[in-house]
C-alpha cells in the first residue's frame, strides 16, 4: 500500500488532496498542530476512517517532522504547510521564512535522517508568487522570478532548496509551480472567497457593503480540486521535474466581483478610479438597486502587489496529460456562491432556531 504524508493537511488543498489518496486506496498520514480550538472543518468527514491518520507535528519543530517521517514511513511527501497568505506575510515576516522557507529543508533532512530518499519521494506546494513583478506574461517553466513579497522569497528557498537536494542526493523531489486555486473550501480572506461570501451575505441582508484592495489585479484561477490530482500526477512521473500548474485564463479582481454578485442576483456597474472607484447596483433586488455595493480601502493595498499573473500549462497538458480547463472560470464562480449562498441561509436558520430555543427555554415550552 502506498503511504502518503501530507502537511498542511487541514488546509484547503490538504483536505481535498487526502480524499483524492483515500480514493487511490492510499495510507493517508496528516500533520496538525495544537489549537485552542480543534474544529478541523475541511477535514472533519474523513476522521475517523481507517486510512486517515492525523498526528501532531509542526513545520517549525525539526524533532517532531524526524519523528513522524520515521514512525509513518511515506512512499509519497505531499509538502502543503505554509503561511500562505501573502498579504500577512508583510506583517509576519520571520515566522513565513520559518515555516514556508526553512520548514522545506526540515522535510528533506527528515527524510534523509530516516535514510528514506532513495523510497521516499517529495512534492513541494510552490507558487506563481516566485514570478511577482512578472518579466514575461505567460509565466511558464522557463520565465525568470523575481519574488515581491517575504511570502514569496520563503517560497523561492522552498523551490531551490527542492532543486539542490534533486541535483546533490539524488531524491525525487519536485515543485508543482501553482497558480491560484479556489473552492467553497478556500479561506474567507483570500479575495475570491470574500467577494463570494460577502455577495452572498449582501444578497441575503446580512451584509452592506464589501471592502476591496487593487481591484485591476490580474490572477490566472483554477479550481482547487482539479489541482490536487496534478501534485499526484506529477510524484508518478519517471524522472523528478517541476511544472506549472494554471488554466491559461485571465480575469481581474473587479470581473471575479462582477461574476459572483451576478450569479448571487446582483448586477454591478463599476465607476470611478483607483482608491474612488465603486461597484454600483444597477440590476436586482429592488432595495438594493442604486446602492454602492463595493468600496475600495487601502487597508487591503500590499507595500508591493503582484499584478500580472497568467500560467503556460503546455508542459503538464502534454507531460502529465491534465486538463487544465475542466472546471471554467464561470463554473468555479457558480460553484462558490452557490455554496456560500446556503451556508449563508443556514448560518440565518440556526440563529432563528437558537434564538426560539432560549425563548422557548425561558417560557418553559421546553426543558
Ligand atoms: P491553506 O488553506 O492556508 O493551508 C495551509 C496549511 O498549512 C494549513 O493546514 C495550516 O494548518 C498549515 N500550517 C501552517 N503553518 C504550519 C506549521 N507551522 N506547521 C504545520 N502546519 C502548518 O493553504 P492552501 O491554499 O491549501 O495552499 C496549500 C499550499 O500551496 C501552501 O503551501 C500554499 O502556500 C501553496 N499554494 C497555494 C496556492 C493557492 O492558490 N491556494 C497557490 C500556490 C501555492 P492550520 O490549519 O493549523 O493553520
Ligand atoms: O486572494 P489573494 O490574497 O491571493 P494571492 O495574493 O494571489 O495569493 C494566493 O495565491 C498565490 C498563488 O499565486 C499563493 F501562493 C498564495 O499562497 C495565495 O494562495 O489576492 C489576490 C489579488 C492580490 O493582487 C490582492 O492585492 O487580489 C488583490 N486583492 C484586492 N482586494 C485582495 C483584496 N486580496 C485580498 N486577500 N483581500 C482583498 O480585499
Amino acid at each position: 500500500m502506498n503511504t502518503a504524508l501530507i502537511t498542511g493537511i487541514t488546509g484547503q488543498d490538504g483536505s481535498y488532496l487526502s480524499e483524492f489518496l483515500l480514493a487511490k486506496g492510499y495510507d493517508v498520514h496528516g500533520i496538525i498542530r495544537r489549537s485552542s480550538v480543534d474544529y478541523r472543518e475541511r477535514i472533519a468527514h474523513l476522521e475517523g476512517r481507517p486510512n486517515f491518520h492525523l498526528h501532531y507535528a509542526d513545520m517549525s519543530d525539526s524533532m517532531s517532522l524526524v519523528k513522524l517521517v520515521g514512525k509513518v514511513q511515506p512512499t509519497e511527501i505531499y509538502n502543503l504547510a505554509a503561511q500562505s497568505h501573502v498579504q500577512v506575510s508583510f506583517d509576519s515576516p520571520e515566522f513565513t521564512a520559518d515555516v514556508d522557507a526553512v520548514g522545506v529543508l526540515r522535510i528533506l533532512e527528515a527524510v534523509r535522517t530516516n535514510h528514506l530518499e532513495k523510497t521516499c519521494k517529495i512534492y513541494q506546494a510552490s507558487t506563481s508568487e516566485l514570478y511577482g513583478k512578472v518579466e514575461e506574461v505567460p509565466q511558464s517553466e522557463t520565465t525568470p522570478f523575481h519574488p515581491y513579497s517575504p511570502y514569496a522569497v520563503a517560497k523561492l528557498y522552498g523551490y531551490w532548496i527542492i532543486k539542490e537536494y534533486r541535483e546533490a542526493y539524488n531524491m525525487f523531489c519536485c515543485s508543482g509551480i501553482l497558480f491560484n486555486h479556489e473552492s467553497e473550501r478556500r479561506g474567507e480572506t483570500f479575495v475570491t472567497r470574500k467577494i463570494t461570501l460577502a455577495a452572498a451575505r449582501i444578497a441575503q441582508g446580512k451584509q452592506e457593503k464589501l471592502y476591496l484592495g487593487n481591484l485591476s489585479s490580474l490572477r490566472d484561477w483554477g479550481y482547487a480540486k482539479d489541482y490536487v490530482e496534478c501534485m499526484w500526477l506529477i510524484l508518478q512521473q519517471d524522472k523528478p521535474e517541476d511544472f506549472v500548474i494554471a488554466t491559461g485564463v485571465q480575469h481581474s479582481v473587479r470581473e471575479f466581483a462582477y461574476h459572483a454578485f451576478k450569479a448571487a442576483g446582483i448586477e454591478l456597474k463599476f465607476e470611478g478610479e483607483g482608491i474612488n472607484e465603486k461597484g454600483i447596483c444597477v440590476n436586482g433586488p429592488a432595495n438594493l438597486v442604486g446602492k454602492t455595493l463595493v468600496e475600495v480601502s487601502e487597508d487591503f493595498y500590499r507595500p508591493t502587489d503582484v499584478v500580472n499573473l497568467l500560467g503556460d500549462p503546455t508542459k503538464a497538458r502534454q507531460t502529465l496529460g491534465w486538463n487544465p480547463n475542466k472546471t471554467t472560470f464561470e463554473q468555479l464562480v457558480a460553484i462558490m456562491v452557490k455554496h456560500d449562498m446556503e451556508k449563508v441561509a443556514a448560518e440565518h436558520v440556526a440563529s432563528v432556531m437558537r434564538t426560539n430555543l432560549a425563548e422557548y427555554l425561558e417560557k418553559g415550552v421546553v426543558k
